[in-house]
């Protein structure tokens, strides 16, 4: 008997793949607004500072081929077969609907390269894949809509700060849990996103024998809104002031891969000031396609499409 085909949208950010890019990615980021000549020249500048482009288009490509790999290795009668749906760049969410009804696929599950749900960023893909979907008449999507809480990546986390706290000590450093920041206004309809880094933290933190450690946020946009604070780098000053730290450890859970948002906003950014107050800085490994990662979002596929089904 030949094994029924099942489509599996992987979705993410998505990231400029040469100079040339960096302008039309973020005027889609901006809802079609051009950016000032400023703004586009600072973009530029970081993403000259993490050597020209972000590794982000290497690294997602590798995670959904490993996790094409992972699921077909774990299912015996099922086969399948991943597409790549962007946020801001091509292949767009759309272009991958598109793609999976071409290729005749009816049933898929779509799952998004970021843990925590929020109207801003989960809610807006998923949503576009449906609308899709719905337009052409596309595959039935079974979406997943968090993972935040999936015990492989909780583990991969401790894992990474066991390694760091055994190694730089748990009394005088302090672990900094983040995701990218949202506009305050979120707060106000309920989202869960607050809840759900907070929740995530917690586990690890519990997992890793973690003594100190605090919520922030990173990366905030550069719009008149009021974003979520504390920022990453106030906190580590307001931290190092009331309670002396040695060494921060910087643990950007909304995050799973190497890119712009880690590789300049932590280890630029944040290192700036740990360098001006002289104290430690440590930044344990991104998720990135590693295993036991990996294995944790075929979990979280596997068992939406077990609940939907
Ligand atoms: O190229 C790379 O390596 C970095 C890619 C990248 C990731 C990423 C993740 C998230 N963002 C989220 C929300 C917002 C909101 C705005 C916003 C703006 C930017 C800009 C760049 C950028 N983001 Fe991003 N984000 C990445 C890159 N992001 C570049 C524009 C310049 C700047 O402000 O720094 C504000 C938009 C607006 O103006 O209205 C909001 C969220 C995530 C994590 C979830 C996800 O991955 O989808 C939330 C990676």
């Amino acid at each position: 008997m030949s094994k029924k085909t099942i489509g599996l949208l992987v979705m993410a950010y998505g990231t400029p793949r040469s100079q040339d890019e960096i302008e039309p990615y973020y005027t889609h980021i901006r809802h079609g607004r051009k950016p000032s000549d400023e703004a586009l020249q600072d973009l530029t500048d970081r993403y000259e500072a993490i050597g020209g482009v972000s590794p982000l288009a290497r690294i997602t490509n590798e995670q959904m081929q490993a996790l094409e790999d992972r699921l077909n290795e774990r299912e015996t009668d099922i086969e399948y077969k991943a597409y790549l749906g962007l946020k801001h760049i091509d292949p767009f969410i759309e272009d991958a609907v598109e793609s999976m009804k071409k290729d005749g696929i009816e049933e898929a599950v779509s799952i998004v390269l970021a843990p925590h749900y929020s109207t801003f960023s989960v809610k807006s893909y998923n949503g576009r894949a449906v609308k899709k979907s719905e337009e052409i008449d596309g595959p039935t999507i079974h979406a997943v809509e968090s993972w935040y809480t999936e015990p492989k990546f909780i583990k991969y986390w401790s894992d990474q700060l066991k390694e760091t706290l055994d190694r730089v000590g748990r009394d005088n450093s302090v672990v900094i849990f983040s995701a990218h920041s949202l506009p305050e206004k979120i707060l106000a309809d309920n989202d869960p996103y607050v809840d759900q880094l907070r929740e995530t933290s917690r586990l690890v933190a519990e997992a890793a024998d973690v003594k100190n450690y605090e919520i922030g946020w990173q990366s905030e946009g550069n719009t008149a809104d009021k974003w979520l604070g504390p920022d990453v780098q106030d906190l580590t000053r307001d931290l190092y002031e009331a309670r002396g730290y040695e060494t921060f450890v910087y643990c950007p859970l909304g995050f799973v891969a190497d890119h712009l948002e880690v590789l300049y906003d932590n280890d630029y950014e944040c290192k700036v000031v740990t360098d001006d107050l002289q104290v430690n800085y440590e930044r344990p490994p991104m998720p990135n396609a590693k295993s036991l990662f990996i294995d944790g979002l075929a979990d979280a596929v596997l068992k939406q499409l077990e609940y939907s089904r």
